[in-house]
């Protein structure tokens, strides 16, 4: 039996939810806090409807031991509870507006690096949340990025096995950034013109094991992103970027940012702080879009895009020509910069028509008036392709393989390479 110090008011499922609880009839209250899993649909078809429940109830219970004693949470049913707040001592409307979006997607973001334990072992949860206030309604906080339940009966081991990765690797960024054990390190791979001058050095995550080996970081990210949880590591990655910028004035380095993790507007404010404090930090800063993930929120992910620009970013289209990264994207998204994926350097050096592509591809990238690299470069042979479209940036192995070292520190690529934004 559960024991709680507190009232709590329970309705739906009650007797599942928190055995022993009083209830009572319902008054209205001045301040509600309401929270959705995101993710109970997922939990619910991959692990049954118990194991479910049981995350909803221990959700309740963390949310219940933080917040004002004479509070009362309602479980609502389908991974919904509900905390309605009295008294005197609660925020006045216009500060509850100021204060509680922040506070809740703080929240959420920290209930999704601490994974709930049930019986079917630890889950990650994504939770959303919204507010009234005196019958005004908030804004909705930390909406839901994943996808729908998939089809099919495979879909519920690959969403066990994903989910196996995340809670593994979720946890370790609440570590704090730069520490061994955060699960990532950078490693740095420069983007190179003609004459051996830098347009950027660009970050790579690998996710790092306890046993301190270093993996590739390609499972983890498409699991996470699968689950619609890519955000966090993103923001942990653009965070230490930034860490670095400031420790090197003059340099500038790219992180990748999932397309899906744009519309997370909450999550980045932090960061987005950060750069308005340092316009100097946010000049520096290239953010390389990466779409192996197709974007759900479109307006939400242009108008972010549109906020960091303002403050003097640089956008980068990846992997352009292969997954989500179309056409329509660089209209909408009007890039600074478009890496031509390697796929078309690849096939460029295979024969005559593969190498017309390559430059039509080149001349299309252009034709949007944004600096063109073409990465994946491993060969002299390939490098030559590259240098007959003229002025194109290379990337890739031939020129530097992505490595610990930050070059930067050496001299090399250490000046401002890239134009003001236009
Ligand atoms: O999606 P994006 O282009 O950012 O992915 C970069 C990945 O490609 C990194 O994991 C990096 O290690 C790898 N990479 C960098 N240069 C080369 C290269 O010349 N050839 C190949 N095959 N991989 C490369
Ligand atoms: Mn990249």
């Amino acid at each position: 039996m559960i024991q709680l110090g507190r009232e709590m008011m329970v309705r739906g499922r009650s007797a599942a939810f928190a055995p022993g609880l009083v209830v009572r009839s319902m008054e209205a209250s001045p301040l509600s806090l309401s929270f959705r899993v995101a993710n109970d649909a997922h939990i619910r078809r991959a692990y049954g409807a118990a194991v479910a429940d049981e995350v909803v109830a221990e959700l309740s219970h963390r949310l219940f031991n933080i917040l004002p004693a004479n509070c009362r949470i309602i479980n609502d049913g389908n991974g919904v509870f509900v905390a309605h707040l009295h008294g005197d001592d609660l925020p006045g409307g216009e500060v509850a507006g100021a204060v509680l979006p922040v506070w809740l997607a703080a929240y959420c973001a920290g209930v999704l690096v601490d994974p709930v334990d049930t019986q079917a072992g630890s889950l990650c949860v994504w939770l959303s949340a919204d507010w009234a206030f005196e019958g005004r309604e908030g804004e909705k906080v930390f909406p839901f990025q994943g996808g729908p339940v998939g089809e099919g009966k495979e879909w519920e081991g690959f969403y066990r096995s994903d989910m196996a990765r995340a809670v593994e690797f979720l946890p370790l960024l609440s570590q704090p950034r730069g520490n061994l054990h955060s699960g990532l390190v950078l490693y740095w791979q420069p983007v190179v013109g003609g004459q051996g001058d830098v347009l950027y050095h660009e970050a790579l995550c690998r996710p790092c094991g306890a046993d301190g080996r270093v993996q590739s970081p390609e499972p983890l990210l498409l699991a996470l992103e699968r689950l619609g949880f890519a955000c966090l590591l993103d923001r942990h990655v653009v965070s230490a970027v930034v860490d670095e910028l400031e420790a090197a004035p003059g340099v500038v380095l790219a992180a990748n940012v999932s397309a899906q993790s744009l519309s997370c507007t909450h999550l980045w404010n932090e960061v987005i702080e950060r750069l308005e404090q340092r316009p100097d930090i946010a000049r520096r800063l290239v953010w390389e879009i990466t779409e192996t993930a197709l974007v759900t929120d479109m307006n939400r992910a242009v108008a972010f895009i549109a906020r960091v620009r303002a403050l003097g970013c640089r956008i980068a289209i990846d992997d352009f020509g292969v997954g989500f990264a179309s056409i329509r994207q660089l209209l909408v998204f009007s890039p600074d910069i478009i890496k031509i994926d390697r796929l078309f350097i690849d096939r460029a050096v295979l024969g005559p028509r593969d190498a017309a592509i390559f430059r039509q591809l080149v001349e299309l990238a252009r034709s949007f008036g944004a600096e063109v690299v073409a990465e994946g470069i491993e060969t002299r042979a390939q490098a030559k392709i590259v240098e007959a479209a003229g002025s194109v940036w290379q990337q890739g192995y031939l020129h530097a393989m992505p490595s610990l070292t930050r070059l930067w520190w050496q001299g090399w690529g250490g000046a401002e390479r890239l134009e003001p934004p236009r």
